[in-house]
């Protein structure tokens, strides 16, 4: 059954009763109002001399069509797909399920590099059967695990629960007492530490042990990195890379990037291994190189940098997410799709935020309930663009699933797309009226306008995965949820600035009176609880046809946490480590 239901999340209906003018400047202060404020932004009067519009100043892409079009990737052919299939098999060969049995640690430990190395998608078999074995044999009865190492206890806790299985959190208990008498220089037992506070983040909500072992753990570790008091070089980097984002936050790619250079430094690193691993990275990036290619032929065609110049132009960063979400050479069309989305989402939310004003905003959002190409003749202009654009765009792929998979979806997507439109056009008139919302209310329909679940319905539609049930859209809701919060705390002070309606940092701050410290420090731990509901879901669902959808939401919640993690509008204005992790990522082969 094609279950459309599942990861449908509706809009909420826009009842809310009006804040006055007077309370908002007096209660936040300088928002301001769409189309008369002076306010310090650069505006620009249009050809109708009664429209004022506001300009986000975001920087042009610094990527060209012809630059995208001329990228080679030399690891093609059967010479690397020779080398590739033999480093395969030796690093099959090292996955041993004598050593899970006999030496459980040191296959935990292989697991963990293949993993974070980000070539894991190679070896699942075999990895779900030597963590089966250390399971069985060491994990299900867990009383002896108390007196067991604490490396051994938390890198396995870590592990297992990533791959589903139920490790409760009482292997923990006495840890503080434990830890104390940790030696701070001893690197093997900061290793422990370390495993145990990445092991803390699959935490669900009432794990109190874990919470505490987070929290003691993460004291420690700064001290040890203030105090500069191991000389590890490579301990150094993990306990600093760790405390920046915890391992579960990060997007794959970027780890394996980062993870390929710290592990060089690994005193007792297996060369084979990385040697693999930087083959596979590059063979990779020649397929990503592929999908670019493709998609920049698809931007370049749509002309929306030319004809919607006002608004961001992003392809390259799209990919970036896209390339984030699902690596895997199967997944093309998922990846080449989410770019697709996500480029023409930031120019539709900037029309919503930025450019349009609300009678032409309204008049948008009825075309696309309509999904109709007659009569768009009343549009102006750029919205003739931007609406075409759209439903071409969006009809050409369900199109293919149509082909493909003989369904069709367009009925459902399209619903997905007027969910999003009329959150945005509650933005708008929130915006317009000057409405502050609680941060409840605020959230709910900003979990919709942060685009997560238009993009993956789509998805869903596109690639026909036939998975039904309640866990997926609160995968979907939660993942919206973090990229939501993560949005916030890295934008927020741009959107305020140029005008646009308070966000949950000021929704909370209106609310409580909070200061603007404490209101972040609180959108924070909602992230951690959300990242609690999250785990417990990604725990609950097992059927292996919902795997792949279930890390493209996760994994674009995290990509939101690495992009705003300063705090700055790193996608908008992309800054030069932004741009480096681009051109790694999608350009520089590793050597
Ligand atoms: C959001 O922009 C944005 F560009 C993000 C989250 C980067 C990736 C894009 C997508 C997943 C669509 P902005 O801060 O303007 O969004 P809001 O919703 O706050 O206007
Ligand atoms: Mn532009
Ligand atoms: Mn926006
Ligand atoms: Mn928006
Ligand atoms: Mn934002």
């Amino acid at each position: 059954s094609f279950a459309m239901s599942s990861i449908y999340i509706s809009c909420m209906s826009p009842a809310f009763s009006r804040a006055s003018r007077s309370t908002r400047i007096q209660s936040i202060g300088g928002f301001q109002n769409r189309y008369y404020s002076t306010g310090p932004t650069a505006m620009a009067v249009t050809s109708d001399a009664q429209i004022v519009r506001r300009s986000a100043n975001y920087p042009p892409s610094i990527w060209s069509y012809s630059y995208l079009q001329s990228l080679t990737n030399n690891y093609v052919g059967e010479k690397y797909e020779t080398m590739s299939h033999s480093l395969i098999e030796a690093v099959r060969k090292m996955i041993s399920e004598d050593g899970a049995v006999q030496d459980p640690l040191s296959t935990l430990e292989l697991v963990d590099d293949i993993q974070r190395l980000g070539v894991s998608y190679h070896f699942r078999d075999e990895i779900s059967i030597v963590l089966k074995m250390i399971y069985h044999c060491y994990y299900e009865v867990h009383e002896n695990l108390k007196k067991s190492d604490l490396n051994f206890r938390a890198l396995g806790f870590r592990l297992l629960r990533q791959h589903g299985y139920h490790i409760p959190q009482e292997i923990f208990e006495d840890i503080e007492y434990e830890i104390r008498n940790v030696k701070s220089h001893v690197p093997e037992d900061i290793v422990g530490m370390l495993n145990l506070y990445e092991a803390s983040f699959l935490a669900v909500e009432g794990e109190g042990i874990l919470d505490e072992a987070r929290e003691f753990i993460t004291k420690c570790l700064k001290v040890i990195l203030e105090k500069n008091s191991i000389c590890n070089q490579f301990m150094l980097m993990l306990i600093s890379h760790a405390l920046e984002l915890p391992l579960l936050w990060r997007p794959p790619r970027f780890e394996a990037i980062w993870f390929m250079e710290a592990y060089k430094m690994k005193s007792d690193m297996n060369s084979l291994l990385l040697e693999f691993a930087e083959l596979d990275f590059n063979i990779l990036q020649g397929i990503h190189q592929d999908d670019l290619k493709y998609t920049s032929r698809w931007w370049d065609g749509l002309g929306w940098d030319k004809n919607l110049s006002f608004a961001r132009d992003r392809l390259v960063e799209s990919s970036m997410w896209a390339v984030n979400a699902c690596h895997e050479p199967p997944y093309g069309v998922l990846r080449r799709s989410i770019t697709k989305l996500i480029s023409m989402i930031n120019v539709i939310d900037d029309i919503y935020d930025v450019y349009g004003t609300l009678d032409e905003l309204k008049q948008f959002t009825e075309f696309v309930k309509r999904w109709d190409s007659n009569a768009i003749e009343e549009l102006p202009h750029y919205m003739k663009i931007c609406f075409l654009g759209l439903y071409n765009t969006i009809n050409e792929m369900a199109y293919n699933t149509l082909t493909k998979n003989e369904l069709l979806v367009i009925p459902y997507v399209k619903k997905s797309w007027v969910d999003y439109c009329e959150a945005n056009m509650v933005e708008a008139e929130w915006f317009d009226s000057g409405y502050i919302p609680t941060l409840e209310e605020y959230l709910k329909n900003s979990c919709i306008t942060i685009s997560l679940p238009v993009i993956l319905s789509n998805i869903y539609f596109f690639t026909s995965h036939d998975i039904t049930g309640e866990a997926l859209k609160n995968v979907v809701h939660y993942s919206s949820m973090i990229l939501r919060l993560a949005d916030d705390l890295g934008t927020s002070s741009a959107e305020l600035e140029r005008g646009d309606i308070p966000k949950s940092i000021q929704c909370y701050m209106h609310e409580t009176g909070a200061y603007e410290e404490e209101a972040k420090a609180y959108i924070k731990k909602l992230i951690m609880r959300t990242w609690k509901r999250l785990n417990k879901e990604r725990m609950s669902v097992n059927h292996p046809d919902s795997r792949i959808f279930i890390e493209c939401a996760t994994n674009l919640g995290r990509m939101g946490q690495f992009t705003y993690n300063k705090h700055e509008d790193l996608f908008g204005s992309p800054d030069d480590w932004y741009t480096s992790q681009a051109i790694s990522l999608l350009f520089n082969p590793k050597s």
